[in-house]
């Protein structure tokens, strides 16, 4: 189909060679007796490719050099946040900063504390003396008020001070001075029946019981007190009794 814009071309051709080649054979006549006329032909230009074959089988894999590293991948997503590090070293001791207080006005300050601490002392040692306190040995002291168990306890605790607890005969017989009545101890049994422990902690390391006591009579006794005897019964805690309490030696 695409020879035939081509095939008026190709037949002016031919005939153009033709018509030179006769022209060369008659002028060959006049001068030879015997010719053989023969028209030469060429070849002709090479025709256009053919089509395309078939697809031909896959070939064995390259041996060729491997290709250069591509560029970087994008960023992944953020992680999880790390635990905190140790803590620093502690940092150096700051300045003494500026006062408000003037010179002379710490000097007045600090002879005030001065007197202060001397009048304390001596008042100090005018109540040891009031109270018949002996160095070295506890203090125990009463309102002379009577009351329950808890409230013992509470006013006790609210002077910086416990509930009276002979330790041994000695200071049985100081609680006893100071009592002159039926008076609470710091002693209960009230974590385990029977088993009277200091309101302070730890197990009796001394008891004066009265005979058949404690008897835990009633509805149950828990708590202690030191009769005028100085013997020990166990009581219920909700009965009022003499208030004693203990300053440490
Ligand atoms: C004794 C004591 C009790 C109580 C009662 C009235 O029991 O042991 O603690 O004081 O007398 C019979
Ligand atoms: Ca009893």
């Amino acid at each position: 189909m695409f020879l035939f814009p081509c095939l008026p071309l190709l037949l002016l051709c031919v005939m153009t060679a033709s018509f030179s080649e006769t022209k060369a054979c008659e002028d060959a006549q006049k001068t030879c007796s015997v010719v053989t006329c023969a028209i030469l032909v060429t070849n002709g230009t090479p025709g256009r490719d053919g089509r395309d074959g078939p697809k031909g089988e896959k070939g064995e894999p390259g041996q060729g050099l491997r290709g250069l590293q591509g560029p970087h991948g994008k960023l992944g997503p953020l992680g999880s946040t790390g635990s905190p590090g140790v803590p620093g070293p502690k940092g150096q001791k700051g300045d003494r900063g500026y006062s408000l207080v003037s010179e002379n006005r710490l000097d007045d300050l600090e002879r005030e504390i001065r007197i202060l601490k001397s009048e304390l002392d001596h008042i100090k040692k005018l109540q040891t003396f009031s109270l018949g306190k002996k160095s070295g040995k506890k203090l125990y002291v009463t309102n002379g008020e009577k009351m329950p168990f808890s409230k013992v306890k509470a006013l006790c605790t609210q002077l910086q001070a416990t509930v009276a607890t002979p330790k041994n005969a000695e200071e049985n017989n100081a609680i006893q001075e100071v009592a002159k009545d039926n008076a609470f101890l710091g002693i209960t049994d009230e974590v385990a029946e029977g088993q009277f422990m200091y309101v302070t902690g730890g197990r009796l390391a001394y008891s004066n019981w009265k005979k058949d006591e404690p008897n835990n009579y009633g509805l149950g006794e828990d708590c202690v007190i030191l009769l005028k005897d100085g013997l020990w019964n166990d009581i219920s805690y909700s009965s009022s009794f003499l208030v004693v309490c203990e300053f440490p030696a």
